[in-house]
């Protein structure tokens, strides 16, 4: 299993209060492998084998409310998408792919991978996760920045 990534930046982790994931904390908690497919709209389509801690263990760094119903993952350019907290709760925070660190095949080390999650949702360069509670009624994807301004 490849080793955990050096982390250009520490991972910020919001729930009801704020945690600093550094790279000494992510090196301390288990690793999984998992196979997920990234399923673009456009029609391209890969599977791969996703390295990393399992979105699970990340959030038992921090008291989650339990009305919580979605997470909030963010990229360094304000890339945001919003995943039904059962659906992120079978995700990993990924930092290899088929054996080789993200760092040495991309220009990021991290990324959010889960089943079912669809492409947009695999999130680069993952640098903010927020547990969030949306009332009733309110439209998931009005939490989402999908192609953010740079
Ligand atoms: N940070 C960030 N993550 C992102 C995107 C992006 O623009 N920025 N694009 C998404 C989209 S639309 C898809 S289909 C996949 C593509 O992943 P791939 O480059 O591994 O094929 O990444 C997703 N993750
Ligand atoms: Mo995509």
């Amino acid at each position: 299993m490849t080793a955990p990534p050096s982390l250009t930046q520490p991972i910020e982790l919001v729930t009801d209060g704020s945690t600093t994931l550094g790279a000494s904390t992510l090196a301390s908690l288990p690793t999984r492998e998992r196979t997920f497919e990234i399923v673009c709209a456009s029609g391209d389509r890969y599977a791969a084998v996703w390295a990393g801690v399992p979105i699970v263990a990340l959030l038992e760094h921090a008291s989650v409310p339990p009305e919580t119903t979605h997470l909030l993952v963010e990229s360094d350019v304000g890339y945001r998408v919003c995943v039904p907290i059962t659906r992120a709760l079978e995700g990993l925070l990924a930092f290899a792919r088929d054996g080789e660190t993200l760092a040495t095949l991309e220009r990021f080390d991290t990324r959010f991978v889960g089943p079912e999650i669809g492409g947009p949702k695999a999130v680069k360069d993952v640098v903010r996760l927020e547990t969030a509670t949306l009332p009733p009624g309110a439209d998931p994807d009005s939490y989402e920045e999908l192609w953010p301004e740079e």
